[in-house]
């Protein structure tokens, strides 16, 4: 049988069950997916040389990584190439491009020094997300930046998130798609501090002169992302999750952001959609692999990525979750970590799209619970595949069978040569 035979015989399937394939297929062809640059070159950017640091590691030294802009951009072609459904790209203030032998340091970043981004962007009718980089920098003095007791610290790293504020401000018109611009630090101590709130207020207050630059909140959504703990900063975080969300909740115009690396290994972020979703008009994801700590693994089809993908479809709410990936893996092939991760939350979606909710909810609400464990077990064993190769099909992507053939090749013609 051709994928399209297939298509047709389990769209039947879907169908009795009050479930229009077709429509899901459309559906999701329209949700944006947002790729993140990273992966690409193990989060090193390219305005500094230097380890990288703020609570955050890449394990393994697989050969081939991008070492240009040039470079990285031609893998995230090839690895958005693999992949079907609406993208948009990912920045970290660290992959600002200077040309003609400029430099400036992170504080006095503009527009310009992204203007090969935005080109790149434009021509393959992406949006941009937008990241200030507070890592990775002599700046980040004892591994703090806006928590710093040091005004001179906090002072650059303010006008550094100032300065992303302009330049995602300048992505949004440029590229006619808002612009989420997410704020995370790896601030916070190794042993027990003496002083937890101090740490907190000042990160608070530092946010808040950030977001004294005028901006146009239909344009950029600034996000402030939480973190139960880092790699070095074992004992305390300053922006934890209590820090993240209700920063977001007293402040107009904020969003928090959900990376579900960060949190105790028992809680899910699945469940913490629907709770936020019942306060804030949008919210933001960061989608990961944490394996028992915050990994930074590609993600898979495992149960909590369907878990996530289902609470953002049945809440209604794929317009009002901005959904972006957030992995590292430099033990693999760095394109195919992209591509796997990325089909996998557009399989987890399209998994969610095809599952038959205002039944199930009905049963839910009329105590039917024994006929809904029987029906959510049904719906677990229906042909998705065959859906989802027609939509990898109608979208030119390859089909889950031919992945590895397609990364190897680009491995050998491409990655293999570089120096
Ligand atoms: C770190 C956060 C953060 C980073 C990126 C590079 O734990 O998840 O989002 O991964 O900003
Ligand atoms: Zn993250």
């Amino acid at each position: 049988m051709t994928v399209k035979e297939r298509y047709e015989e389990s769209k039947k399937l879907f169908a009795a069950m009050g479930v229009d394939a077709y429509k899901a297929i459309e559906r999701l062809s329209k949700v944006p997916i947002s790729v993140h640059c990273w992966q690409g070159d193990d989060v090193k950017g390219f305005d500094r040389e230097g380890p990288l640091t703020g609570g955050i590691q890449t394990t393994g030294n697989y050969p081939g990584k991008a070492g240009t802009p040039i470079e990285l951009m031609a893998d995230m072609d090839k690895a958005m190439s693999l992949c079907p459904g609406k993208k948009k790209i990912n920045l970290h203030a660290s992959y600002a491009i200077f040309e003609n032998g400029e430099h400036v340091d992170r504080d006095k970043l503009e527009p310009k020094h992204f203007k090969v981004w935005v080109d790149y962007a434009v021509k393959r009718h992406l949006g941009i997300d937008f990241n200030p980089t507070f890592f990775s920098h002599p700046m980040c003095k004892d591994g703090l930046t806006l928590t710093s007791p040091d005004e001179e610290v906090r002072k650059f790293w303010i006008n550094h998130g100032k300065a992303c504020i302009r330049i995602a401000e300048y992505f949004a018109r440029e590229t006619g798609v808002p612009c989420v611009m997410n704020i995370w630090i790896g601030d916070g101590y190794k042993d027990v501090p003496a002083d937890r709130l101090g740490p907190r207020i000042r990160y608070k207050e530092s946010i808040e002169e950030i977001l004294k630059q005028p901006y146009d909140k239909a344009l950029v959504k600034v996000t402030v992302e939480s973190k139960v703990f880092g790699i070095g900063v074992e004992s305390y975080t300053a922006g934890s999750g209590e820090f993240a969300l209700s920063f977001a909740a007293f402040h107009e115009g904020c969003l928090p952001l959900m990376d579900n690396g960060h949190y105790h290994p028992t809680e899910v972020v699945s469940d913490k959609i629907p709770a936020l979703l019942t306060f804030f008009d949008e919210i933001a994801l960061h989608i990961t692999r944490g394996v028992r700590w915050d990994s930074d693994h590609v993600v898979i089809l495992d149960d909590e990525t369907k878990e996530i993908a289902k609470e953002i479809v049945r809440c209604n709410a794929l317009e009002r979750v901005h959904i972006a990936l957030d992995f590292f893996d430099a033990s693999i092939n760095r394109v195919a970590a992209w591509a796997v991760g990325m089909r996998s939350v557009e399989k987890a979606l399209l998994m969610a799209l095809l599952t038959p909710y205002e039944r199930l909810k009905k049963l839910q609400d009329e105590n039917r619970m024994t006929e809904l464990m029987i029906s959510l077990e049904t719906v677990k064993m229906l042909p998705f595949g065959d859906i989802w190769d027609e939509y990898c099909e109608i979208n030119g992507a390859v089909k889950d069978a031919d992945l590895y053939g397609a990364i190897d090749k680009y491995e050998k013609d491409v990655l293999m040569k570089r120096g």
